[in-house]
């Protein structure tokens, strides 16, 4: 197996995408500054190496890169309400990043980069489900920095011929997603309140909605993205297709859990995107991708993890 260096590896899907590859056998180096991530998140994974530091600093990129054959670029701020009050960090830790990343992998000679690229890049979009040639409307400073994050790829791509592909996740969950701040994912906000009897917060009226992704289903995009042909350049959603409002995903969640707390209803979220449902025919078509864990089974994975995490 060759080697990868996963960036913000110590973070949520990274530390997913580290436990596979460490599972398949593959050489894997981690880079993350744990502006987001934690180490206890690789405690089970053994003989990966680890560097410390901030993507930010093109000195940190290059010796992140040094000696890899692949790069999947995770670190990030993956928050858009974090990036609508702080546009300046999140847009270092999104873009300035990103292109370190790639500056360092072409003279590196990496033989591809895979990006996390984001749903968030649609906006608002007339129709449904999202389709990557549709116009994008970025909403917010992240939407915009993970746009343009694959835009660099697909420039990178064409202009110095170094192989890189963005992914669009699409509203990611699962274990190790930590719910301890404010701009975590709602799925972790929800379960951590539920499980702990607190009442949680919906924004707006819950009508919203979002293709819900369960992460073993984004591990398997991001690594057929590294071997597929023909695919640098691209930007393809991984997502499961379909989607659910807050509502369904609030009254789910609490008949899981056998609760009957009511949620508090607040003013929407600014930057926030009404409607997200993802069209993965593209991802079926160069990636052989289709959805492994259905939301349904994603959720009731999930909440034994949190349950367990909370108890211990
Ligand atoms: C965006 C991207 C997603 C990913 C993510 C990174 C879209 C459609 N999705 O997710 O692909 O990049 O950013 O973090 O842009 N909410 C509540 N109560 C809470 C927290 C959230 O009601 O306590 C609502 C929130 O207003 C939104 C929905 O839940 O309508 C999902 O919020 P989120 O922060 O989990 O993810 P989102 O959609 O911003």
């Amino acid at each position: 197996m060759p080697s990868y260096l996963v960036t913000g590896g110590a973070g949520f899907i990274g530390s997913h995408l580290v436990t596979e590859l460490v599972r398949r056998g593959a050489q894997v180096r981690v880079v993350d500054d744990f502006s987001t991530g934690f180490r206890r998140n690789l405690d089970h994974v053994r003989g990966i190496e680890f560097l410390e530091g901030s993507l930010a600093e093109l000195d940190v990129a290059r010796r992140a890169v040094d000696g890899m054959a692949f790069v999947l670029h995770q670190a990030a701020i993956p928050s858009v309400p974090r990036s609508v009050s702080d546009p300046i960090t999140s847009h270092r830790a999104n873009l300035d990043a990103t292109l370190n990343i790639l500056v360092a992998a072409r003279d590196a000679g990496v033989r591809r980069v895979v990006f996390a690229g984001s749903s968030a890049a649609y906006g608002n979009t007339p129709t449904l489900p999202k389709r990557e040639d549709m116009p994008t409307r970025p909403l917010s400073p992240y939407a915009l920095q993970k746009l343009v994050g694959e835009q660099y790829l697909s420039m990178f791509s064409e202009l110095y011929g170094l192989e890189a592909v963005s992914i669009r996740y699409f509203n990611v969950f699962g274990p190790r997603q930590d719910p301890s701040s404010p701009y975590s994912g709602v799925i972790s906000l929800f379960i951590s309140a539920l499980v702990e009897g607190r009442r949680p917060t919906i924004f707006g009226d819950g009508d919203q909605t979002r293709d819900f992704t369960y992460v073993a289903n984004i591990v398997d995009g991001v690594l057929r993205a590294t071997t597929a042909a023909g695919v640098s350049g691209e930007v393809i959603n991984v997502a499961t297709g379909s989607r659910i409002s807050l509502n369904q995903l609030f009254r789910a969640l609490r008949d899981l859990i056998g609760s009957n707390i009511e949620p508090v209803y607040s003013d929407p979220r600014a930057g926030d995107v009404r409607d997200s449902q993802a069209d993965i025919t593209k991802a079926q078509r160069l990636l052989g991708y289709e959805p492994l864990v259905t939301f349904e089974e994603g959720l009731r994975l999930t909440l034994e993890w949190y349950r367990t995490e909370i108890r211990a």
